[in-house]
């Protein structure tokens, strides 16, 4: 089946029709993003999904193009399946997206996110070496690898200083050095996007954003009652997570692989996200809004501001939603949700049910 897909790219001359990218992450938020902007740019998608009992498609299904993407089980932990990813996609870009990703359970799963977070990018970066050196590859970088700075006025960037203060932003740091180390010592084509905070209705409910929207929408439609949060006075740089996707395509389609910083130049704190959201909603959130140390993490970056001036130099990439406007699209969404709840209707992530039409490539297929 996969010489089939990699074939089916290829003109009678032998030349790609298509290019493929590898999106590893597929399921989470950024992924199912990235996959429709490359679906729209005319690529063959193929993306990772982690072997799980209930398999997580309802981004996909969201976006529409569940039926569009060829899958393929990974597991970041596991070598054997990312050279088996690589040997399916054949890819001309590879964007590896996965990971643990919520900074908490980090501190709680220390070592299962050095590996997933961490380590695999070198996984990924060998496999690359040895099977298919001119791939182009994207990292995803965080800005939680400069943890705090004590300056709240300090937008950061490329060349400002990396002190992680959580497991996560520890993993996420060696696997953007590993990324330069490869990209010097083999001259891979590997970039790292340092990415700041960016939010969607498509984020997941554990983050504080969504956390703050979901909640708002259910207060409103009488189906919760409070919103129990940790940290209010935190601040971070908040985007929007289509246009962040963005930026990471920009900058594999560059002649040379380098590093950006990509933000959205305004920092606001938890506090103001949840004033605002609960004013879109027509509710005062002092009545709502209760504080609990059990959300207060052993280590919180206290502020993260960006400058993504290199971003918007070179790549051409400025964010365009706004604080104000992105509290909107993700209180708005999560109202239409729950009123289309209320109303009966039920979604895919209450009861998966996928279309057939998907595509998803396991070792049994390809015999
Ligand atoms: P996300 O929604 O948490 O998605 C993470 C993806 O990784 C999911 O598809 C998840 O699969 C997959 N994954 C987790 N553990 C895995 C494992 N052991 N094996 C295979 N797949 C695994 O994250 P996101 O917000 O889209 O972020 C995308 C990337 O950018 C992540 O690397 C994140 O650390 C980084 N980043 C995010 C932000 C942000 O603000 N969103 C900012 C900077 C950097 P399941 O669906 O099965 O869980
Ligand atoms: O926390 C505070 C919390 O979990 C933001 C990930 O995508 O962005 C994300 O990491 C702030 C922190 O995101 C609650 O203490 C208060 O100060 O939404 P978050 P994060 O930790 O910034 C970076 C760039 C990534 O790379 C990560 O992958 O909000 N906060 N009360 C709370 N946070 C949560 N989750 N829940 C609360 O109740």
């Amino acid at each position: 089946m996969w010489q089939e897909d990699a074939e089916k790219r290829l003109d009678s001359e032998g030349d790609r029709l298509k290019k493929a990218a590898l999106i590893t992450g597929i399921t989470g938020q950024d992924g199912a993003y990235l996959a429709r902007l490359l679906l729209e740019k005319g690529y063959e998608v193929y993306g990772t999904y982690r072997r799980v009992s209930t398999p997580n498609f309802w981004r996909l299904e969201s976006l529409g193009i569940f039926g569009e993407t060829s899958l393929i089980p990974v597991e970041l932990a596991d070598t054997s399946s990312i050279m088996e990813a690589v040997r399916i996609a054949n890819p001309d870009e590879v964007y590896n997206l996965g990971a643990q990703s919520f900074v908490e359970a980090s501190f709680e799963q220390p070592i299962a996110t050095a590996d997933v977070s961490g380590v695999a990018v070198t996984r990924f970066l060998e496999t690359i070496r040895q099977m298919k050196p001119d791939t182009r590859f994207y990292q995803a970088s965080t800005s939680e690898m400069f943890g705090s700075t004590g300056n709240y006025a300090m937008a950061l960037s490329e060349k400002d200083i990396l002190n992680p203060q959580s497991p996560y932003a520890a993993a996420k740091l060696y696997g953007h050095v590993i990324t330069r180390i490869y990209r010097d010592a083999y001259d891979l084509y590997a970039s790292s996007g340092v990415l700041f905070n960016h939010e969607s209705p498509l984020r997941g409910l554990e983050f504080v954003t969504r956390k703050i929207s979901n909640a708002v929408a259910k207060i409103k439609l009488g189906l919760q009652k409070e919103l129990v949060l940790g940290n209010l006075d935190a601040k971070r740089d908040w985007g929007y997570a289509p246009e962040y996707v963005e930026a990471m395509w920009l900058m594999l389609q560059r002649e040379k692989p380098d590093d950006y910083v990509v933000a959205s130049g305004e920092a606001h704190s938890v506090r103001e996200f949840v004033v605002k959201a609960f004013e879109i909603a027509g509710l005062d959130w002092q009545n709502y809004v209760v504080t609990d140390k059990r959300f207060l993490r052993p280590l919180d970056v206290d502020c993260l501001l960006g400058n993504p001036s290199k971003a918007k130099a070179q790549l051409g990439w400025s964010p365009r939603t706004r604080f104000q406007d992105l509290v909107e699209i993700m209180v708005k969404e999560d109202l239409r949700r729950w009123e289309r709840w209320l109303a009966g209707e039920r979604f895919s992530w209450d009861a998966p049910n996928y279309p057939s039409e998907a595509r998803i490539l396991t070792r049994a297929v390809r015999m």
